[in-house]
Order: C-alpha cells, then structure tokens, then sequence
C-alpha cells in the first residue's frame, strides 16, 4: 500500500526564543490516505548570536516593534508564499520538499523567504510525517540504523558574546566519555555542573548564568576556567583525562579584528590590565599548550572564519590529537564543508539546521562529514526554543555527539530529557559511544 499523506495546511506564526526575541514556528497537517486522519507536525527555529557570516539568512523585519527583531515578513512568506507552494504535496518526500523550498526561494543563502521560514516548515513537515505514521521523530528520520545517543558536549561556562562576563572564550564545556549509558553521562554532566556551583559561590564567584545556562563569572583567562573545570571534575568524583574530557568553542570569529589581522581578547586585557592581542601563530601555540596542561577533547572554531591559512596549520598541529570543529567555517554547508575537506582543515563539522535552512542540508552536511572521515556535531543555538528537534536528528542520523547547553533552563534541559526518553524506548539497542564517539583518543 502507497503511504500519501497530503499536505492540507501550512501556518507560521511569531513565538519567543529564550532570550525573549521572536522567532518562527509552522505548524503542518497532513491527510492520511489510508485512515483518512488528520496529523499535525509543529517546529520551531532557533536563533545564533555569534552568527557566522556565511550562514543562510535569517529574515528579521527591521521595523521599530522588538527592536527590529520581529519575524512577521517570514511568517508572511510561510503562509504566502510556501504554503501554496506545498498544498497537496506528498509530505513523505522531504527531499523534494525542501529542493521545492530551495527553488522558492531562489538565492543561495535563502535571503529572499528567510532561512528561518524555510526551516520550519522542513522541520514540521517531518514532524507531520512521524507523527502519520506513528513513529518517533528519530526512527522516522533515520530508519531501522538509529540507535546511538550522543555524547553531550556540555557547555557549563559561558563566556564571549552569552554572557557579560570577562570570559573571552565562547564555550567551556564537558564530555564524560566512560559513562555506559546516555543517562549515566547526564547525571555525571549535572553532578560536575553542581560542583562547580559550589567552587564559585565558595569562591565568592558569580553564580548567574549566561544564555546557554553555563555559569559566567568574571575570570581572567582561559587557564582559570580550565583549572575551574578540572577542580569540579574531581570534586564530583571523577577523573579528568578519564571519565570526563574537556571541549571548548573559542568562537574566534568573534575575537578577530579584520584591520589588525589578529585576535583581540577585551576581557582578559581588562583584568590584567593590558591590551592582549594574539596572532593567528600565537593562537596556534596557545591552543597546543592549553591542549598539553588539559584534558582537552574537542575544539571549535579556534580561528576566524575566513583564516583558512591558519586553520590548516592549526589542523596540521593539532588534528591528530584533538578534534578540530568548524563552526562558523562551515556554517553546515556542504559546499564550504566540501572545500575545507579538499584543504586539509578541521577534522569535524558543527551541524545547526538554521544555517543552511532545511533538513536535506543539515542531512547533506553530515554525510559528506561522515564519508571523509570527519565526525559531526549536532548543535544548539544560543536561543533556542522548547522545541527538541536536535535531539532526535543527532539519533537519527548517528552524530554520535550533541552540543545544547548546561543542565539549566529548559530550552536546554529539553534536549537531554528528549535523549533519556529516546534511551528508554530504545531499550537493548540503545548505545552510548563514549570514546569511539571520537577519531581522536
Ligand atoms: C556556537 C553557538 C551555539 P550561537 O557558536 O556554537 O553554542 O552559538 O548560536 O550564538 O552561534
Ligand atoms: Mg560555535
């Protein structure tokens, strides 16, 4: 029996984000033509801050109402444009969905509709299909093959463009690669998260957090977080190097003065009270030492987004021991993907669905990564919704690691508890990768 479920009804509308600005969500029903049922998919998108310049765009109206950050011309565009468009299309056929999104929009960076409007509705229409069918999000997406939960990379020190802090560094986080299962890692993840609570407020040390639920005190250097981490490792009873490793996102775009051609670190040079500026060489060099006196496991964009250069000595250093992820570099595009890949740069690949737009792409994105050997990290954005849509792509499509925030806040704390209860489901097939998440020990 043919499955046809018919797209009956596309609508946008503008939600919240975390951080209080709107954003999209779509809402798709579709008709079942073998029980003639109704079934309803709904998604919503998230937002970045320390946005990459070559992501897909996100449409912001730029009139007076929140600042400019309204989404109305993209709803507009969802219920205009797209919903016309998909009528009574087949909402089994993702890939012909979105290459039909694509062409609707007709630019490269989907700035005509917004890659904000184009996600949602991709995103939905999978959901609408799941849900037809009776199936997980994550079985639906990824067939009879998905059954790894993902190492969470655990962003429990925010600094950089999250939070208000001294903290130059974007992200400090955590990733307990000898638990055995997924729930195992969390609760590891939250005792650490606990413990460096303590140490702070023991400290006299902010406790407040910043946009991912990390913690964001003021710290002058990346070695006094680092220390920081390590302490609350131990203190929760783990080993640092064993149970747990360290990743970080330096989200060097962010640092780097195109004028100077080199990497300007205003938080550190305020508490020492002096201008500290590193050269891409420099930065080299730092990450290979932090990567010597620490367990690091995992760093992301190290460099600006355009210093190719850099990025393939910065691979050529340090890609053997540690994994090297291109964020803002790769903007989950296969074509930027595909040309660090032929130069020799990074050695993984951040995957955020709103930076390219639909879920083909994102899909797209990850094979390619995959097939040359590179892994992939499904992610967040710093705004994000209760949505947890990640959650189910990072099983689906074997990531193997997932990046959504600290165990704080329920934008992020939805993610987790989407894994535990996909964990549960899986039951026996369920499998936690631990180390073997990594090309790198
Ligand atoms: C990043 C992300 C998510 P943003 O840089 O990796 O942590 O931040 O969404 O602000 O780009
Ligand atoms: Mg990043």
């Amino acid at each position: 029996m043919n499955t046809y479920l018919e797209i009956k009804s596309v609508h946008a509308r503008e939600i919240l984000d975390s951080r209080g600005n709107p954003t999209v969500e779509a809402d798709i029903i579709v008709l079942n033509g073998n029980d003639g049922q109704f079934y309803l998919g709904t998604a919503a998108v998230p937002s970045g801050a320390s946005t990459g310049r070559f992501e897909a765009v996100e449409l912001r109206d730029g009139e007076p109402r929140y600042f400019g950050l309204g989404v109305q011309h993209a709803v507009k565009n969802v219920n205009e444009k797209i919903a016309p468009a998909l009528a009574g299309e087949n909402a089994l056929d993702q890939f012909r969905l979105d290459r039909l999104l694509i062409e609707l929009d007709g630019t490269e960076n989907k700035e005509n509709l917004g890659a904000n409007a184009t996600l949602s509705v991709s995103l939905a229409c999978a959901r609408a299909a799941a849900n037809a069918l009776s199936m997980p999000l994550y079985r639906y997406v990824g067939g009879a093959g998905a059954h790894l939960l993902p190492v969470p990379m655990m962003n429990i020190l925010n600094g950089g463009k999250h939070a208000a802090n001294t903290v130059d560094f974007q992200e400090f986080m955590i990733m307990p690669v000898r638990a055995d299962s997924f729930g195992g890692a969390l609760r590891i993840c939250a005792e650490v998260y606990h413990n460096l609570k303590k140490i702070l407020q023991d400290r006299g040390l902010s406790t407040g957090v910043g946009d991912e639920g990390g913690f964001a005190p003021d710290l002058p250097d990346a070695e006094s977080v680092l220390e920081l981490l390590v302490e609350a490792v131990h203190a929760a009873g783990y080993i640092p190097g064993d149970d747990v490793r360290i990743a970080m996102d330096a989200a060097a775009s962010e640092l780097y003065n195109e004028k100077t051609g080199m990497y300007h670190f205003p938080g550190e040079s305020s508490l020492k009270g002096q201008e500290v500026i590193r050269s891409t060489e420099e930065m080299i060099s730092y990450f290979e030492k932090l990567s010597r006196n620490y367990p690091i496991i995992s760093l992301e964009d190290a460099l600006a987004e355009e210093d190719w250069d850099g990025w393939q000595k910065l691979t050529e250093r340090l890609a053997g021991k540690i994994q090297l992820v291109g964020d803002d570099l790769f903007v989950t595009n296969k074509k930027r993907l595909a040309a660090g890949i032929k130069l020799g740069t990074a050695n993984s690949i951040l995957v955020k669905v709103n930076q390219i737009g639909t879920l083909t792409e994102a899909f797209e994105a990850v094979e390619l990564a995959h097939k040359n050997h590179y892994t992939a990290v499904m992610s967040h954005r710093s705004g994000e919704t209760e949505d947890t849509t990640i959650a189910d792509l990072a099983v689906a499509w074997n990531t193997a690691q997932i990046k959504t925030g600290a165990p704080c806040r329920s934008d992020r704390v939805a993610k987790y508890n989407r894994l535990l209860r996909i964990e549960e489901e899986l039951g026996k097939a369920a499998e936690y990768p631990g180390l073997l998440a990594f090309h790198v020990q």
